[in-house]
């Protein structure tokens, strides 16, 4: 992969339909990148793929030249048809080899792994980076596992071969925490997806993201 993913995924926004329907889908995503957003991922778990596909269209003709990656959540064939830049699957998926094997060797392929032995057993031969969480328990997953906590996401950052992104539950006061796990960074939903002003929701990461490596 030509990009730096560790830090692409600093500050991962991740959408909810629901939570960004009074904003706008894209306009909440285009707000975001603006205060700060450094990688999106479109899920959109009661979509068809036709209408995956319509949306990563718009996300991608509105992200053109940020430099933000955009991958889609769960949906490999939406991914290629959209030709966006790649794709995050869950342990109930399409496994990672068939993933790659659709995506093809240059688009990100992202993996969430809730436990020690998922993240053991993770093919990092295909999968660029690993979501691990939840770190607290979140409304905006209804059927996520059992929250893991500071010490959890610790030990699995420690057990992962690839760049990690933290998930669940995660604020902008839990910066300091986050880093001190060595995960290269934090997906979030509610902090900004569902926020009045998701720029200022943004910001509000961005102003205390690891200092060594905020971008220019
Ligand atoms: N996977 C694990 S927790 C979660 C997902 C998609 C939802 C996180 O949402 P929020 O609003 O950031 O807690
Ligand atoms: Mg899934």
């Amino acid at each position: 992969m030509m990009m730096d993913l560790r830090s692409k995924l600093q500050l991962y926004l991740v959408t909810d339909t629901a939570l960004c329907s009074d904003v706008g889908l894209v306009e909440t995503v285009m707000q975001a990148v603006a205060g700060g957003v450094t990688m999106v991922q479109l899920r959109a778990k009661d979509a068809t793929t036709l209408e995956r596909i319509d949306m990563a269209w718009r996300l991608k003709v509105a992200l053109a030249g940020t430099g933000v990656p955009l991958v889609i959540n769960d949906d490999v064939e939406a991914a290629c048809a959209a030709n966006v830049d790649g794709a995050h699957i869950g342990q109930g998926d399409m496994t990672p080899e068939q993933a790659r094997a659709l995506l093809g060797p240059s688009k990100i392929l992202g993996l969430s792994c809730e436990t020690p032995q998922t993240v053991k057993a993770a093919d990092t031969g295909r999968v660029d980076y690993l979501g691990l969480g939840p770190v607290f328990g979140t409304p905006t997953k209804s059927d996520h596992k059992a929250p893991i906590g500071f010490d959890g996401l610790a030990q699995l950052v420690t057990l992962s071969h690839v760049p990690t992104v933290a998930i669940g539950g995660l604020k902008a006061d839990h910066q300091d925490q986050v880093w001190a796990t060595g995960a290269d960074g934090l997906a979030v939903v509610s902090a900004i997806c569902g926020q009045p002003n998701p720029r200022h929701a943004a910001e509000q990461f961005r102003s205390k993201i690891r200092t060594s490596e905020v971008q220019a």
